[in-house]
C-alpha cells in the first residue's frame, strides 16, 4: 500500500466534501462506489450552487431584462467561460453546452457529418468505442451510404497505431473519431498524434473525452482536435449537462440541429436567420442549473489540481491491479497501470459478472456488470460481459482492499 506521506493529497479531506460517501448500504456495511466510470458522485460545493441558484436567482437565461434573469445569464454564461479554461479553448465561443458526450457527437453527426460526408466517404474510428462513438456514425451511414472502419488492438489493449496508420492511407477517410481513454480497458489513446496523423490525411479529428476530463488536464489546443466530447456527471458535476468543444472556424460552416427559441437571430414566416455562436448549437432554455453546477464542477477539480488527481489515481490504480493480479483465475483486460486509467475491467473463472456485482453490492462495493455500452469490444475481446470497478479521486487504498476481501468471499461462495 502506498505510503500516505508519497500521495499528493488527503484523501480524507477530499472525502470530506462527498456527503454520498459516508453511508452504509446496509447495517455495518459501509459504501464503497467504485463505478465512477459510469457517474461520479457530487461534492456539497457542487450540490450547494445548484440549491444556491434554486433557491436564490431561478430564471431563464438571454431573456428577461430582469434581476433574476440577469444573475442567471450571467452565472450560465460565467460558466462556459471556466470550462474553456478547463481544457484551454481558444474562445468561448467554441463551447457549446449539451446533455452529455452522447448528444455532443450526436450533434456532430447530425451537422458536420450530414452536411459534409457522402456516398464513398470513410469515418475511421477503433474496435474499442463507447456505443455513443459508433451509432450516431452507424446511423448517419445508413442515411448517407459512408463506409465506417474500426482500427484494431494489440494484445495489451492499446490501439493497433500501425493498423491505424495503413487504414489511414487507404484514402477516403474524412473523420477519424477516437476516445481518448477507454471506460473498459482504461487504455489511454495517443490522441494528439492520432489528430496529427488525421490531419495530414486531409481528415478532421473527433475525440470522445467523457473518461479523460474527469480525470487528467486535457488541453484541446495541444491535442488539435477538431471537436471534443464530455460529460458533467463524470466530472463531479450534474447529470443533463456536458460541452461539445469544437474549432470556431469548423462550427461557424456548420448548420444548425435543433431548431427553436435562443437559436436564432431572425425568424419570419418564410424562413430564419441563425443566431451567432454557440448560440447557433443551445435550441431552447438550457439546462441552466447544470451548468452552473458544471461550472462549480471545474471549479472543484481545479482546486484540487488534475495532475494531482491523475497521479493519485494511477498510484490507486497500480495498487489495485497488483492486487487483482494475487486473485487466483481473475483476468484482467486492457494494458499496464503506467498506460491506463482508473479503471480495472475483468472477468472472474466462470461467475457471470451480474452475479459477481450482485454478490460484491451485499459487501456495500458498487462495480458495474456487463458490456458497459461497449458490445463490440467485448465481442473482439471474445467475452459477454465484464465487471468493472473504476476509481476517482475519492477512493481510498482501504477501499481496494474492501473489494479484494469480497471477491475472495465471492470466490468461496462459488467454489472455483
Ligand atoms: N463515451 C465514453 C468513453 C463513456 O465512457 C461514456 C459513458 C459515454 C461516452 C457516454 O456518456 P453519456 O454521459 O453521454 O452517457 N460511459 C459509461 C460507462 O462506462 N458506464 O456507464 C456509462
Amino acid at each position: 500500500m502506498a505510503n500516505a506521506a508519497e500521495l499528493p493529497y488527503d484523501v480524507e479531506a477530499i472525502r470530506a466534501d462527498f456527503p454520498i460517501l459516508h453511508q452504509e448500504t446496509r447495517p455495518g456495511v459501509p459504501l464503497v462506489y467504485l463505478d465512477n466510470a459510469a457517474s461520479s458522485q457530487k461534492p456539497r460545493q457542487v450540490i450547494e450552487v445548484l440549491d444556491d441558484y434554486y433557491r436564490r436567482y431561478n430564471a431563464n437565461v438571454h431573456r428577461g431584462i430582469h434581476k433574476l434573469s440577469e444573475e442567471a445569464t450571467a452565472a450560465y454564461e460565467g460558466a462556459r467561460v471556466k470550462l474553456k479554461r478547463l481544457i484551454n479553448a481558444a474562445s468561448k465561443r467554441e463551447i457549446i453546452f449539451t446533455r452529455g458526450t452522447t448528444e455532443s457527437i450526436n450533434l456532430v453527426a447530425q451537422t458536420w457529418g450530414r452536411a459534409n460526408l457522402n456516398a464513398g466517404d470513410v469515418i475511421l474510428t477503433t474496435v474499442m468505442e463507447h456505443h455513443s462513438n459508433i451509432v450516431p456514425w452507424q446511423m448517419l451511414a445508413a442515411e448517407k451510404g459512408i463506409t465506417i472502419r474500426y482500427t484494431p488492438l494489440c494484445e495489451d489493449g492499446t490501439l493497433d497505431m500501425d493498423a491505424f496508420r495503413r487504414m489511414l492511407g487507404e484514402g477516403a477517410v474524412k473523420l477519424v473519431a477516437v476516445m481518448h481513454v477507454s471506460n473498459v480497458l482504461g487504455t489511454i489513446n495517443p490522441v494528439a498524434e492520432i489528430a496529427r496523423l488525421a490531419h495530414e490525411a486531409g481528415a478532421l479529428a473527433l475525440v470522445d473525452g467523457a473518461q479523460s476530463i474527469p480525470n487528467m488536464p486535457v488541453d484541446v489546443q495541444q491535442i488539435d482536435a477538431d471537436f471534443y466530447a464530455f460529460s458533467g456527471h463524470k466530472m463531479v458535476g450534474p447529470t443533463g449537462i456536458g460541452i461539445l468543444y469544437g474549432k470556431r472556424d469548423l462550427l461557424e460552416t456548420m448548420p444548425p440541429w435543433m431548431g427553436g427559441g435562443d437559436m436564432i437571430s431572425r425568424v419570419r414566416l418564410d424562413g430564419s436567420t441563425w443566431n451567432e455562436l454557440p448560440y447557433k448549437f443551445e435550441a431552447g432554455t438550457p439546462s441552466i442549473a447544470q451548468a452552473i453546477g458544471l461550472g462549480a464542477a471545474a471549479d472543484y477539480l481545479n482546486a484540487v489540481g488534475l495532475e494531482r488527481i491523475q497521479t493519485y489515481e494511477k498510484r490507486l490504480t497500480e495498487y489495485a491491479l497488483e492486487r487483482l493480479s494475487e486473485v487466483p483465475q481473475l483476468k484482467v483486460y486492457g494494458p499496464p497501470a503506467q498506460h491506463k486509467g482508473a479503471v480495472a475491467t475483468f472477468t472472474f473463472a466462470s461467475i457471470h459478472p451480474h452475479d459477481l456485482a450482485q454478490m460484491l453490492d451485499v459487501e456495500g462495493v458498487a462495480v458495474r456488470a456487463g458490456h458497459h455500452c461497449a458490445m463490440p469490444l467485448h465481442d473482439y475481446l471474445g467475452i459477454g460481459a465484464s465487471a468493472r470497478a473504476s476509481f476517482y479521486l475519492y477512493n481510498t487504498f482501504s477501499e481496494v482492499d474492501v473489494l479484494i476481501e469480497a471477491l475472495y468471499k465471492a470466490r468461496k461462495a462459488f467454489s472455483i
